[in-house]
């Protein structure tokens, strides 16, 4: 802790936020999304390999194949992270790395690599914050039905095991799943994600296996490492209506209902949203006796991964055309809704912590300062907006914890390949050397002093 952090939290000088001095700050990746090296060590194939392969799956035709090539410049990454600042780091564990069939054969070789970056985290005072499911489920389950079929909730169960045998001992802070509902959505439903499926009743299962999957795990973490501290991360997306129409509210509520509630409600000990239930028509026949209180599981931490909020209308051929700003993924930029969130979370459902897991933006990175750097003040006003609504939500009683920015690197942004950079380090096409944005810069001067100024 730097000497400027103290427990106030109030502003030092109009326009500066102080945190709290337990406030951590961090950064997030994924391990599909920066590693490459796919075929090193005895991993096996995930559904990304094979997605990838896919013609036309992703937009510039790349894959995660290279990478940022983190698996082999971890050490540098680390000194990188190092010398912003950070107190913690997210990452993912990739489980095709560890069992590279899905279930049984361990790769120890996998498992000494997250023991290296572990290790190195810790001796650079960086607390490591894993995900143990971040998309890249091995392909040999998929063969099997992937997330349609619970097998693969016991299945992940046990590599969560084989994880925490191996680093329950000195990781304090445990995520099971990145964003269900990316994965049972996207990877099931609308088939732009791995492993491109689209069938909205496989969605509907996959979305119940990746809860009991949570649950189960969150059991194996409790046995292995019983002190650390466990959660999910969800993503939300808050959705207003176009209009007062009701048939605008009703499509509102639907979204709502199939992105936010259905996964959060759950795991508040509320069941799946009825309303939603019962408009998708689901009969539930993938729920077994126990099922909703497995799930229940007491979280110590919900992940909140944050990015913007939608507009939902009873057109679905409507398209949003509002004037307002944007990122360059055309994503709008709100940061109110963020505040709004936080609000809403922990007035309806009450957990007992929240963890910014995800907050950040692509930009078009085209401005550079003299030194060549890219000068993205852009990227810099997304982040103190929203972290102005995290300090906000603080200062009214929320429990807010911590914020990683995403991302550390430019990185394989999924379906939309390299085009989108999210990364406030630079990471230059070809030679993949690491060049800090004006954004790190900005990040670092945060870390250091818990103090977020409005930027200029
Ligand atoms: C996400 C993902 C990230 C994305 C990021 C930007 O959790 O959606 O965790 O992998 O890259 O959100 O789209």
């Amino acid at each position: 802790m730097t000497s400027a952090s103290t427990s106030a939290i109030a502003s030092t000088r109009p326009g500066t936020r102080r945190f709290p001095a337990t406030f951590r700050w961090g950064s997030a990746t994924s391990a599909y999304q920066i590693e490459g090296a796919v075929a090193a060590d005895g991993r096996g194939e995930s559904i990304w390999d094979r997605f990838c392969a896919t013609p036309g799956a992703i937009a510039d035709g790349s894959s995660g194949a290279e990478a940022c090539d983190h698996y082999r410049r971890w050490a540098d990454d680390i000194a990188l992270m190092r010398d912003l600042g950070l107190q913690a780091y997210r990452f993912s564990i990739a489980w095709p790395r560890i069992v590279p069939d899905g279930v049984g054969a361990i790769n120890q070789r996998g498992l000494d690599f997250y023991e290296r970056l572990v290790d190195g985290l810790l001796a650079a005072g960086i607390e490591p914050a894993p995900t143990l499911y971040h998309w890249d489920l091995p392909q040999a389950l998929q063969d099997r039905g992937g997330w349609t079929v619970r097998a693969t909730a016991e299945a992940f169960a046990d590599y969560a095991s084989v994880v925490l045998e191996r680093l329950g001992d000195r990781v304090p802070r445990w995520m099971t799943l990145n964003e269900p509902f990316v994965s049972a959505n996207h990877g099931y439903v609308t088939g732009e994600h791995a492993p491109g499926i689209r069938d909205e009743r496989a969605g509907l299962a996959a979305a119940h296996h990746l809860l009991v999957g949570h649950g189960l795990a969150l059991g194996r973490i409790r046995d292995l490492a019983p002190t650390a501290q466990a959660g999910i991360v969800l993503n939300f997306t808050p959705v207003v209506p176009a209009s007062d129409e009701p048939a605008d509210v009703a499509a509102a509520e639907l979204v709502d209902g199939v992105e936010n509630r259905w996964y959060v409600e759950p795991l508040a000990g509320l069941g799946y949203p009825a309303d939603t239930r019962e408009r998708l028509g689901w009969d539930g026949g993938e729920i077994l006796d126990g099922d909703l209180e497995l799930i229940a599981g007491r979280i110590d931490a919900l992940g909140v991964n944050f990015y913007s909020r939608s507009v939902a209308s009873a057109d679905r051929e409507a398209t949003d055309e509002r004037a307002v700003p944007r990122t360059s993924m055309g994503w709008e930029i709100h940061p109110p809704s963020l505040g709004g969130l936080l609000r809403r979370l922990h007035e309806h459902y009450g957990f007992s912590r929240y963890v910014i897991t995800e907050n950040g933006a692509a930009m078009p990175d085209e401005e550079r300062s003299d030194d060549g750097r890219v000068a993205d003040h852009d990227r810099i006003r997304y982040v103190a907006a929203h972290l102005a609504e995290v300090h906000d939500a603080i200062g009214e009683g929320i429990p807010v914890e911590g914020y990683f920015v995403w991302s550390l690197l430019d990185n394989f942004e999924w379906a939309h390949g390299y085009g989108p950079r999210f990364g406030l380090v630079e990471v230059e096409p070809g030679s993949l050397r690491r060049v800090p944005k004006a954004s790190a810069e900005w990040y670092r001067e945060v870390c250091h002093t818990g103090v977020v100024a409005d930027p200029l």
